[in-house]
């Protein structure tokens, strides 16, 4: 080994210290981590016209969220949905109504630009559906002119096509209460109108072909259907979707730890009849103020919304970390969280047992309180880092491990992938439904997820586990053609195939094996010229930026943890290392303004705080136990 060779070792040694520094004093004193999920201004301008419906608006409030919403305009006027992306039309929109709540004027010259924009890409009648729904709310919209969404949804039995559990789990919940505010159409006061972002052009057809007519037909027999005076199943449904709703309400007043539901919710069960100080509606009202992030900002607060909360994933992936960094299992870090990730496995059936009855509970979800909602994803990635703990110093880590694994084989889907949430939700008729225009509405199975599961079985001893061989079956069959996997839920080519080549090695596939070459031979060809990976979020709508990208530091890691995977001896991992230690900050940390994480491709794009940290120091870690076990 060469001196040059030496001193760079000691660099890489000093990078992980201090990065797993970093990461311990951001650990809370339950055990827990969570880093801040950043998503864009639509859940903050929703909050303000929710409280706006509902009346209880406080001005401080409005104040501050308005900062926020102002501080993240750009200068041609638009708002876009993720950093450095595109104008997006709805979120503009959405922005603007906001900041006229709060008393901005449509002549000053932030919202002129704004406005701009917003006609000259087609106005609020080009925007999405959801969009529309909260400009309905207010008479800035016709509920005539929306899709129909009728009750009876919640009434249909499971076998029958587009039933609530056809879709995937947080467009379930969701779309239960939109019914019921669909069919209530409320409408309150706006103290200004909306007229100035308005058109007047038809709203483009949605869709061509025998379904799209269908679906066409459909939605006008359903709008017929509810002018007719008789409607024999309606007080029933509207009934049922409540019970439905309630039935679903977590620990923490909300609805599966995400922004959609818990606000149509708390519509849907106030239009329903509860006042605001029923106690259910108190609990969805002040359970809201713990996804609220306050920090001072230029003029004074400001105030912004998480659409989700990570804790359990940033949990179980800084432990992972944290052990790649050292290996010591009785680190105190490890051991309060692996004892808090013990306290958080979920006991009870939720909405996956409808496809999977009889199974017993035992995962984990991605939030402190979703107990209807464990995933796949967070399971598997849970049970990997439980299964590296002393049960000693963790009591009990044997059996939860057991539960989740348990728990995921039961949750695989036919084709022998794994989803997010559930098994078999893949019925594409939802997507051609008018509603659909925004997001995913099912949870097929992804490469990414099916990773996961895969490396954790194998990490159990079951790599030759039917189940498992399936799940690698399905990987090998789903690689892209140029050697990458797609990634659903992290940015994009270089995150699956981070995710997929680790389970593929894990699993046993010889690091000769084509599908493995292919892809290592892919990700070296997309390595940037200073060392490190980084993908634009626009290769989910434009193949040209696959792979391509500003280096990022989680990204990097990614690509890192599947070369380290099958060949740790190349000269791209050297470089990535390089780029990784040159990139930290005196304080361990890295920044990372670009978004890498995926909540629906095209559609959503999440900033996980902590990406930029936990996968870093994995990468960092491993790189050096495995260098320092060469050179012994
Ligand atoms: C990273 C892996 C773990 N993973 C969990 C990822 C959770 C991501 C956050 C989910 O937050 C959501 C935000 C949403 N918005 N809109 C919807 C939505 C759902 C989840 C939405 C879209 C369409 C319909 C209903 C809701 Br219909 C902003 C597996």
């Amino acid at each position: 080994m060469t001196t040059q060779h030496r001193s760079d070792l000691a660099d890489v040694a000093g990078a992980v210290k201090r990065a797993r520094e970093h990461l311990i004093e951001r650990q809370s004193p339950a055990g827990w981590w969570k880093g801040e999920l950043r998503t864009n201004v639509t859940m903050d301008a929703e909050d303000l016209l929710l409280r706006q419906f509902l009346d209880i608006l406080n001005p401080d409030d409005l104040a501050a969220a308005a900062r926020w919403i102002r501080s993240q305009q750009r200068d041609d006027g638009t708002w876009a949905n993720f950093h450095g992306g595109p104008a997006d039309l709805s979120t503009t929109i959405e922005a603007y109504a906001a900041l006229r709540l709060a008393g901005d004027r449509p002549d000053d010259e932030h919202l002129a630009r704004a406005r701009e924009y917003i006609v000259s890409a087609g106005g609020i009648e080009k925007s999405r559906v959801f969009t529309r729904i909260w400009l309905a709310l207010f008479g800035e919209w016709s509920w005539d002119d929306l899709p129909a969404m009728p009750p009876e949804l919640v009434l249909l039995p499971a076998w029958v096509p587009l039933n609530v559990y056809d879709w995937a789990c947080w467009a379930r919940q969701t779309v239960v209460p939109i019914t019921v505010v669909a069919t209530l159409r409320p409408v309150r006061p706006l103290p200004f109108t909306l007229d100035e972002l308005r058109t007047g052009a038809p709203r483009p057809r949605n869709g061509h072909g025998l379904v799209a007519s269908a679906f066409g037909l459909l939605d006008r027999g359903l709008k017929l259907y509810e002018r007719s005076p008789v409607k024999p199943a309606r007080a029933r449904a509207l009934r049922r979707a409540g019970e439905w709703i309630l039935d679903r309400q977590e620990a923490d007043g909300g609805w599966g730890g995400i922004q959609p539901p818990w606000v149509y919710s708390i519509l849907a069960l106030h239009l329903l009849g509860r006042p605001l100080d029923d106690p259910a509606m108190v609990a969805a009202i002040e359970g809201l103020e713990g996804f609220l992030v306050r920090e001072p900002g230029d003029g004074g607060e400001v105030r912004r919304l998480e659409a989700c909360q990570s804790p359990v994933w940033d949990t179980c992936l800084a432990v992972t970390a944290l052990l790649d960094a050292d290996g010591n299992d009785r680190d105190d870090a490890v051991v309060r969280a692996g004892t808090w990730l013990l306290d958080e496995e979920i006991r009870v059936p939720g909405d996956w047992a409808v496809k999977r009855p009889g199974v017993a509970a035992g995962g984990w979800a991605f939030e402190f309180a979703n107990d209807g909602y464990p995933d796949i994803d967070d399971t598997a990635e849970v049970v990997l880092a439980l299964d590296r703990l002393d049960e000693n110093a963790v009591p009990g880590a044997a059996d939860a491990a057991r539960r989740g694994t348990e728990w995921v084989l039961a949750l695989q889907s036919a084709d022998g992938g794994w989803a997010a949430f559930d098994a078999d939700n893949t019925r594409r008729l939802v997507e051609k439904l008018p509603f659909c225009d925004f997001g995913a509405v099912i949870d097929p199975p992804s490469a990414d997820v099916t990773a996961h599961a895969v490396e954790m079985l194998a990490h159990r001893g079951l790599a030759d586990h039917p189940a498992t061989r399936r799940g690698i079956a399905w990987l090998l069959h789903n690689q892209e053609s140029d050697g990458s996997w797609f990634g659903r839920w992290g940015a994009n080519y270089v995150y699956g195939t981070g995710a997929v080549v680790p389970a593929l090695v894990a699993a046993g596939l010889p690091p000769s094996h084509d599908a493995i070459t292919r892809a290592v031979d892919w990700l070296v060809g997309h390595q940037n010229g200073d060392g490190g990976w980084g993908e634009d979020l626009r290769s989910y709508t434009d193949d040209s930026w696959r792979g391509r990208g500003t280096s990022t530091p989680s990204q990097t890691a990614w690509a890192l943890l599947a070369l380290l995977s099958v060949d740790p001896d190349r000269a791209a991992v050297e470089q990535g290392v390089r780029w990784l230690v040159g990139a930290q900050r005196a304080d361990g940390g890295w920044d990372e303004d670009e978004f890498t994480g995926t909540g629906f491709p095209g559609d959503f794009y999440i900033n996980y705080e902590m990406y930029r940290l936990v996968f870093p120091l994995s990468a960092l870690g491993r790189y050096l136990s495995i260098t320092a076990r060469g050179a012994t």
